[in-house]
């Protein structure tokens, strides 16, 4: 890895931390980051010239894999007519569309550059539309990095250990009350608490920000119920689970409606888009046809909207990718378990569609405080020993392993080598 340490020590000159955005610093694993040169399918490359199984996937934007040919090709045509304009197009009608065909309970989507702005816009919604302050997330969970959301934020954060950041002032977020995922009394006890002032709850659907932890049985049900019966509104932060859990995302997988749903990663098919959306009677309320407001310079860009409509498009035409995906996942899952049983390691294994997350403990982990009783100097070893081995995992335990369509099962199970081999060793 002689090129990435030379250029690392490079780029820690003038980009902080070496990366443009921290969890990519390897800061949770040590060592060097690989500086990546090239994708193709679930395959990467680095400057050294060594090759990974890709299990990041970029964070989950490539789900159809890295270079994936008819995605290029979109742009490639796009960007022969320009960049862009800063006025309206007509492809970002057909991705409002197809999103709109694709995700049950909207009727209206606006475009944005990022999951952050996504999330940051459906709030400001969520309290116009309401009339109300104060906001409901959950413990490890992580919307992005707006001062609301970096209140006991997962993922980077998490990784980072300052899950709440300097920086953001108690006027920005101190309308942020923080409850523990998979716990309907902690939301409960926050709506007793605060009668009449809670303009919603935002929930990943699937907790992906603190590794992987699913939603238990009735828990997004509550959450539904509760946002009913006191006039809240209830967010999905689909940002990694939409289009990733099925075709309409988790409201179509767990059967709950959101009232807004935010998006972001595979609806730009690996450029930078977000998208917020939710019923025309919500959305009307956003400029220019409402007081809320929310605006961006390159927002629905023609070539971003090019490489999303396409990835977008081949995931509407074949649904039957889902339950190949979630096979691959569960049966990694389940590898990594008889691996752990056969090298006596302690480890428990989530694993929800197409995500997944092994845990460095045998207790179950279904709530925040459960993900805290992984050992992290295992879950080290582990990372390096996977990349060691060629196999690219995401360098921290509070993050998700992607499974993506580019993943054919010979690319499952050198994965599943290399973690027996890696348990050996442990
Ligand atoms: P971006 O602003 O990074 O596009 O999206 C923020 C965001 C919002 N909501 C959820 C549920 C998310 O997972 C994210 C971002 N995900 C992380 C990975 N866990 C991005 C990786 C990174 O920060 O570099």
């Amino acid at each position: 890895m002689r090129a990435s340490e030379a250029i690392f020590e490079r780029a820690k000159r003038v980009l902080p931390g070496g990366v443009n955005s921290p969890v990519r610093a390897f800061r949770a694993v040590g060592g060097t980051p690989p500086f990546i040169t090239k994708g193709k399918g679930c395959r990467i490359w680095d400057l050294d010239g060594k090759e990974y199984i890709d299990f990041v996937g970029s964070w989950g934007p490539l789900i159809l894999g890295h270079s994936y040919a008819p995605v290029l090709q979109a742009v490639e045509k796009a960007m022969r007519n320009g960049l862009s304009f800063g006025a309206p197009t007509a492809i970002e009608v057909d991705v409002a569309e197809l999103l709109v065909a694709m995700v049950p309970n909207i009727e209206m989507v606006r475009m944005v550059n990022s999951g952050t702005e996504a999330v940051m816009s459906a709030l400001r919604v969520a309290r116009g539309v309401t009339g109300r302050e104060k906001i409901i997330k959950f413990e490890g969970c992580y919307h992005g990095h707006s001062d609301a959301m970096l209140v006991g934020a997962g993922s980077g954060a998490l990784t980072q250990g300052e899950p709440d950041s300097k920086g953001v002032t108690q006027g920005a977020a101190g309308d942020t009350l923080t409850a523990q995922y998979n716990d309907l009394h902690s939301v409960q006890a926050l709506f007793d608490a605060n009668p009449d002032e809670i303009a919603a709850i935002i929930v990943e659907p699937v907790a992906a920000n603190m590794g992987v932890v699913p939603p238990q049985k009735g828990f997004l049900e509550g959450l539904r119920a509760m946002c009913d019966k006191y006039h809240a509104l209830l967010i999905f932060d689909e940002v990694i689970t939409g289009f990733r859990l099925a075709r309409g995302g988790a409201q179509e997988y767990f059967h709950v409606r959101a009232d807004i749903v935010t998006f972001g990663k595979i609806i730009g098919g690996g450029m930078p888009v977000g998208a917020y959306a939710a019923s025309r009677e919500i959305m009307r309320q956003v400029a220019p046809t409402g007081p809320i407001y929310q605006a961006g310079t390159l927002s629905g860009n023609p070539v971003a909207m090019a490489a999303g409509l396409a990835q977008l498009q081949i995931l509407d035409q074949n649904s039957g990718y889902y339950t190949d995906m979630e096979r691959k996942a569960q049966a990694m899952a389940q590898a990594m378990r008889n691996s752990a049983e056969k090298h006596h390691i302690k480890l428990t294994v989530n694993q929800c569609g197409a995500l997944l997350c092994p845990y460095f403990t045998d207790d179950p982990v279904n709530t925040f405080t459960d993900t805290k009783k992984s050992d992290l100097e295992q879950f080290k070893q582990y990372f390096h020993g996977m990349l060691a081995r060629g196999i690219y995992i995401a360098p921290s335990q509070f993050e998700a392993v992607f499974i993506n369509i580019s993943h054919k099962d010979a690319d499952i199970a050198a994965a599943c080598s290399a973690v027996d081999a890696v348990f050996a060793d442990l």
